[in-house]
């Protein structure tokens, strides 16, 4: 056992600039360290980050009000933090008492310092002996939408997926050389491109929506024929952030074309055919379920993925279960505010043979805890870019842990429906 003596809060700042909560926990006999992300594109049904005051009020409720009643409990018991965590916040649906984000780093940080107190690694502790399977990395490559900005793909986010790797490290070398590769074609596609990157660390180029999609499938090809194995690709199409209620319309302004919902079904499941998409997150707004359900029955090969659908939130995913909305699912713990409310939605996903996928956001650190998470809960896929920082700092962490597992160590049972 281990019990909690006290927590540290601090304001840092994530790769925007943006500020942010780290907290620290102190144990009996260890120390863990969580810093919260940020969305830009973020779902609705998102729990709020902080309540009123900011990060500068957020450290002075953890200090005065939330260190007391946690210290003393047993960090070993994740559930029983988190349910604490709850009551502090009086059991508002959203965290609005407290803020999202502060349940977040205490959550996480609670997790690493029980951890740390047994001498484990995270994935041990909280996965256990037989957590050895690594996910494959879905990788961001050209930004478009919210991400990017000026003249760009309406489509949020172009993703390598190089779904036919047999370690983790080939495929995060992979998924390096295909953004390389896209940045070589877009200087000669480009006039204008200056090699700038979004936060993602993904190339940000004037270039139409459809065209980067012939871009992605080329690099993807051509690595794919180099190192001897599939490299497919797939897009978070982010599509809340193109619906225009009013309108009944998704605006795809660069394109400067109109689609209505049955037109948009229609889209995705050409372009799931034509460059055979293996990933397709968000293709509808946050409330469509409907039409999810219609493109997962009727896509092959391809994984369907709830991000704003969803929101890490099981009612939400249940929702979708009815109705077969999907068949993955994005997994971002500060969308829902803590570890085990987490973990209840990558279980639920799992008993029904939805795919969880664990994502970082756009406004990140380089906290690392989401390489362990997806170890430890046996999630499949990650989200987590090729390049930048914030981003190496997660994808060194799942190379760390492929390494440090040797022989033991295989690529996740992946298949893709
Ligand atoms: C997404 C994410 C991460 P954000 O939409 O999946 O890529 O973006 O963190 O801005 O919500
Ligand atoms: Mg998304």
């Amino acid at each position: 056992m281990s019990f909690i003596e006290d927590l540290i809060a601090r304001k840092v700042f994530n790769n925007r600039g943006e500020e942010t909560i780290e907290v620290d926990v102190v144990t009996t006999s260890g120390f863990g360290r969580a810093s919260a992300p940020a969305g830009k594109s973020r779902g609705k049904a998102e729990v709020m980050y902080y309540s009123q005051g900011g990060v500068d009020a957020a450290i002075k409720k953890i200090e005065d009000f939330i260190a007391p009643e946690l210290a003393g409990l047993n960090a070993d018991s994740q559930e029983e933090i988190d349910e604490t965590l709850h009551e502090l916040d009086g059991c508002s649906k959203n965290f609005k008492n407290i803020g999202g984000n502060v349940a977040f780093a205490i959550s996480l940080a609670n997790a690493e310092a029980a951890a740390n107190s047994h001498g484990l690694f995270l994935f041990q502790f909280l996965g256990g002996n037989s957590a050895t399977s690594l996910p494959y990395p879905l990788g961001n490559c050209i930004s478009g939408g919210q991400h990017a900005y000026g003249k760009s793909p309406d489509i949020q986010e172009y993703l390598a997926f190089p779904h036919g790797a047999e370690t983790f490290i080939e495929a995060v070398t992979a998924n390096a050389q295909i953004h390389k590769k896209i940045g070589d074609f877009l200087k000669k596609k480009s006039g204008t491109f200056n090699g700038g990157k979004s936060d993602e660390g993904a190339w940000i180029a004037n270039i139409d929506t459809v065209d980067a999609f012939d871009v992605m499938a080329k690099a993807c090809e051509e690595v794919g024929n180099e190192l001897d194995f599939e490299c497919g690709f797939g897009l978070d199409v982010a599509a809340s952030s193109l619906w225009n209620e009013k309108e009944g319309k998704y605006v795809y302004a660069n394109e400067g074309v109109k689609r209505d919902s049955g037109d948009q079904l229609e889209f995705m499941k050409e372009l799931i055919e034509k460059y055979h998409l293996a990933y397709v997150e968000d293709p509808f707004h946050e409330d469509d379920f409907k039409s999810f359900a219609e493109l997962t029955r009727r896509a092959k090969n391809c994984l369907i993925c709830g991000d704003d659908l969803f929101t890490t939130n099981t009612e939400r995913l249940n929702n979708g279960i009815r109705i077969n909305a999907g068949n993955a699912i994005i997994i971002k713990v500060n969308q829902i505010g803590t570890l085990s409310d987490a973990v209840k939605a990558i279980e639920t996903a799992q008993r029904h043979g939805y795919v969880p996928v664990v994502s970082h956001r756009s406004g990140d650190t380089c906290d690392w805890h989401i390489a362990h998470l997806a170890v430890a809960y046996r999630c499949p896929v990650v989200k987590i870019g090729v390049m930048e920082g914030t981003r190496i700092a997660k994808l060194n962490e799942l190379v760390r842990i492929e390494h440090f597992l040797g022989n033991r160590a295989k690529m996740a049972d992946l298949k893709i429906r």
